[in-house]
């Protein structure tokens, strides 16, 4: 017998998606760098399917159906391209590789690149919701050719997260690096949605001086509304977590300097390359790093504040109201921004990426799942070219009921001397594009001023440039 597929690379993720293969009916080839892994994975799952369990790249190959398909769950970075390396050699014209690391596109674009002068159809694989989502379902963000998703698409949509209609949690996001810039965004979303709770959290602590069980409460309820979703929902068994040797809450006695793996900054460098505004993610990414600097902050610490007053009972439980509409508005935002950038990404690149196919396959297996994204996709169903997400619109409208108290909750926070970049920058987004005049006007008098850089008018075609150490008169540029 032969394998339909081949996992390379058992630590957490790959051993996982293999098992998930195995357990939707498909014989699974499994191989990994140190063989005891490989041993260690068929002595343990080995009743849940059909593996065949090689120990060299050879037997590897050999076992698998053709053309071949074969996942790589490795390392990102070096080890991806050692494997591919291992394997091309061995592989033949019509071959699949499947990268379902996290990648960077680039990098996806260049084996894509190089494989396909070989005829290997390279596909980079973005797979996201963690070692639980690898192996229930995940949602998973394939590009590379599309001659391959005919064959590789039904096995993906098998053992794939399915929303809560039914639908697969995964498209053919399109040609090479597609998927994983697909999958670098999500992440950079994630870290705003992440960030965007924290805020939430503070506000609900400092400002309205509810204990974290008592804000674990809130967030419970909250995600019975339209927060629903899975972040929400493991905010507040966070928060309710009361740590065993201590007794104190879970959150008190947790280091506050938050680790990234690097997606998140991805997504902002590739933004400012774009030149796509992605205030909230980056926001996001900034905190995480001004929360490390813990020399900095110690050095900080006696700066002055301002005198914070705590709300009262009734007062607090009105001001949580206000931040949950604060928090929503701001959510809409923040994907407002990452849709952008996706779009951005797919015009740039060729890649032709149907955002609603997008927002379709988040609704299951990853980490930002929620039911929020039920509206995204009806906001791109009703208008396939909608310009932004807040041309939609419900969203519109939502953010309209809403903005009252987003900014109160933003001037309480400034009052108070809490930080909330994420909440304060999605709010000057929003500001900044209702704006009927900005002062990007004086901008570029300024740069027409120290260096000739010329500016448009709002009532003529054209360049022009004033001579300003001169008799300041006007020239066509
Ligand atoms: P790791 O990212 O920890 O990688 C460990 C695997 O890489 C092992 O199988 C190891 O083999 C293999 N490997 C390394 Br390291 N260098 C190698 C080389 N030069 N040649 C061959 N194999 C090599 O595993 P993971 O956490 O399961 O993640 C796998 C991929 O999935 C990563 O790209 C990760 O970013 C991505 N991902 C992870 C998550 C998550 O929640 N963890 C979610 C989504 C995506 P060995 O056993 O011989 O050392």
């Amino acid at each position: 017998t032969s394998a339909q597929i081949g996992v390379t690379g058992l630590a957490v993720m790959g051993r996982n998606l293999a098992r998930n293969f195995a357990r939707n009916g498909y014989t699974v080839a499994v191989h990994n760098r140190t063989a005891s892994r490989t041993k260690a994975l068929v002595e343990e799952f080995g009743g849940e399917g059909d593996f065949i369990k090689a120990e060299t790249a050879e037997e590897f190959v050999a076992a698998l159906e053709r053309p071949r398909r074969l996942v790589i769950m490795v390392k990102a970075g070096e080890p991806t391209d050692a494997v591919i390396q291992e394997f091309a050699p061995l592989l033949e014209p019509g071959d699949m590789i499947i990268d379902g690391g996290n990648a960077h596109f680039a990098d996806t674009r260049r084996r894509e690149r190089a494989l396909r002068e070989q005829g290997i159809h390279f596909v980079g694989m973005g797979v996201s919701g963690g070692e639980e989502g690898a192996l229930h379902g995940p949602s998973i963000m394939p590009g590379g050719p599309t001659a391959s998703y005919d064959s590789l698409g039904p096995m993906l949509e098998k053992i794939s997260a399915k929303a809560k209609d039914g639908a697969p949690c995964v498209t053919h996001v399109g040609p090479d690096g597609a998927g994983h810039f697909v999958k670098m965004v999500h992440n950079g979303i994630e870290y705003a949605d992440m960030q965007l709770i924290g805020e939430a959290y503070q506000l609900l602590r400092d400002v309205a001086g509810y204990s974290p069980a008592e804000i674990a409460e809130i967030f419970r309820i909250w995600n019975q509304g339209r927060l629903d979703s899975y972040l929400i929902e493991i905010t507040a068994e966070v928060l309710s977590h009361v740590d065993a040797s201590t007794g104190k809450p879970f959150v008190d006695v947790v280091v506050d300097q938050a680790e990234q793996k690097g997606t998140g900054r991805w997504t902002v460098q590739i933004a400012l390359d774009l030149g796509v505004p992605v205030s909230g993610i980056a926001e996001a990414v900034f905190a995480r790093s001004l929360s490390g600097h813990a020399g900095l902050r110690e050095a900080s610490r006696e700066l002055a504040g301002p005198q914070a007053v705590p709300l009262g009972k009734e007062e607090a439980a009105a001001f949580a109201d206000r931040v949950e509409q604060a928090l929503y508005a701001s959510k809409i935002v923040s994907y407002t921004q990452g849709f952008h950038e996706i779009a951005a990404g797919s015009e740039e690149y060729g890649w032709d990426i149907d955002l609603g196919a997008v927002s379709s396959i988040w609704r299951g297996g990853c980490i930002i799942r929620a039911a929020f994204l039920d509206r995204i996709r009806a906001a791109y169903d009703a208008r396939a070219d909608l310009p932004s997400l807040l041309s939609d619109e419900t969203f519109a409208r939502e953010i309209a009921d809403a903005q009252d108290d987003w900014r109160e909750v933003v001037i309480a926070a400034v009052r108070q001397g809490v930080p909330t970049p994420g909440f304060a920058a999605a709010l000057a987004y929003y500001d900044g594009l209702r704006a009927e005049r900005l002062p990007a006007a004086l901008t570029q008098g300024q740069r027409d001023f120290f260096g000739a850089h010329t500016y448009r008018r709002v009532d003529r075609e054209g360049a022009f440039h004033t001579l300003w150490g001169g008799d300041r008169s006007e020239a066509s540029a």
